[in-house]
């Protein structure tokens, strides 16, 4: 005879569609029409600093950059469903998160213009540093959101991993880990197509990557990235029920631009892939919805844009004022210095390198 011992399926969900209408059954009961302005504003507030960094980078003002144009739902939507002790775990695309739970400005500046000192987090934010080294965040995550359990606090880990990050050893490792020890943890798969020039399609065999969950034990589901009222509920919902075990969710959305300042994407995709996302755009969707409720209007967009635009200019005077200390690279190395270094910033004293 045989049986089946395992069945599964996954679900995708939308709440806004692209014109801005809403599924009313699936719509946040909780969710004001204020709380949907704050989301809209965040989300062009995320998108006004993202430009600006571009821009800085592009006069030789700002180090390598990952802009996030197009994944502000995925972004903004999550942030917002998070409480204020729950705990943030990037890679380093998520800059929306970290405006969204309001990291002090020009320190996110001075960070992008190539200072560590800008990704020392303040005392208080829920959070950890950008990582760069794909997927190795996620153990970390895993980690806090073991000792969260271990000591009896109701806080739950929310991580961030992209497409690419789940074909990692430390994607299935942190998943197995926390569908044992049942962790309060929730891992957003930013799915945005590419992993720099590698395609979705190219990546895994697999048809959607919200079901590498299921093979850990984890519930999952896809909603669609460019959806914040998608977003936000799938983020909402799986932190309520986190006390009983993580949730994988698989948001679809797409990396309007560049990996990075230093990539160049008309190399390995088409334009055409490019125009046809511009149609799903996150922001313009949500625009439509609260316009078409009489919550926004042309003048509520000049101010906002205007005001954004000055928090942003300011922001980035500050960072530019900042004079870093030479001797701060023997800083935060090694617990005790050692004494091949005690000599090299010796010979610095000695020399004036310092002044
Ligand atoms: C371990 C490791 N391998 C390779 C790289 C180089 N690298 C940086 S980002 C990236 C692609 C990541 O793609 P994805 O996970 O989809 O995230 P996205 O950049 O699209 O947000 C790669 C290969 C790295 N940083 N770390
Ligand atoms: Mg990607």
């Amino acid at each position: 005879m045989i049986n089946d011992v395992f069945k599964a399926d996954i679900k995708y969900m939308q709440v806004m569609d692209e014109s801005g209408n809403i599924d009313g059954e699936l719509f946040p009961k909780e969710l004001t029409d204020n709380m949907l302005i704050e989301i809209y504003r965040q989300m062009n507030f995320a998108r006004s600093v993202d430009a600006k960094v571009l821009s800085l980078q592009r006069q030789g003002r700002a180090a390598t950059y990952a802009p996030l144009l197009g994944q502000e739902a995925t972004q903004i939507g999550s942030a917002y469903a998070m409480r204020k002790d729950d705990f943030f775990v990037p890679n380093f695309r998520q800059h929306g998160v970290y405006l969204a739970r309001k990291f002090p400005l020009d320190l996110f500046f001075l960070y992008w213009r190539g200072f560590e000192e800008g990704n020392a987090i303040p005392v208080g934010f829920n959070g950890t540093p950008v990582t760069v080294p794909v997927s190795t965040q996620l153990p970390h995550a895993a980690g806090l959101a073991y000792s969260y359990k271990y000591k009896g606090l109701s806080s739950t880990v929310v991580t961030y991993v992209g497409d690419g990050g789940t074909s990692e050893g430390d994607f299935a490792e942190s998943l197995n880990f926390s569908g044992v020890f049942k962790l309060p943890l929730i891992f957003i798969i930013e799915n945005n197509q590419w992993a720099i020039s590698e395609s979705r399609k190219k990546q895994t065999a697999a048809g959607t990557l919200a079901q590498k969950a299921i093979a850990a034990g984890i519930d999952s589901i896809q909603v669609d990235g460019n959806d914040a009222i998608a977003v936000y509920k799938a983020t909402k919902d799986a932190i309520e029920k986190s006390a009983s075990g993580p949730m994988v969710i698989e948001c679809i959305t797409y990396r309007m631009t560049m990996h990075t300042t230093s990539d160049d994407p008309s190399k390995y995709r088409d334009q055409s892939e490019v125009d046809a996302w511009k149609r799903r755009d996150p922001i313009i969707r949500l625009s439509l919805y609260l316009r078409s409720k009489g919550l926004w209007n042309d003048d509520n967009e000049s101010e906002m844009h205007n005001a954004h635009a000055k928090q942003i200019d300011d922001a980035v005077a500050k960072a530019e004022t900042f004079k870093p200390n030479p001797k701060s690279i023997f800083e935060n190395v090694f617990e005790f210095t050692p004494n091949i270094l005690k000599d090299e910033e010796q010979e610095g004293i000695s020399n004036n390198f310092w002044q």
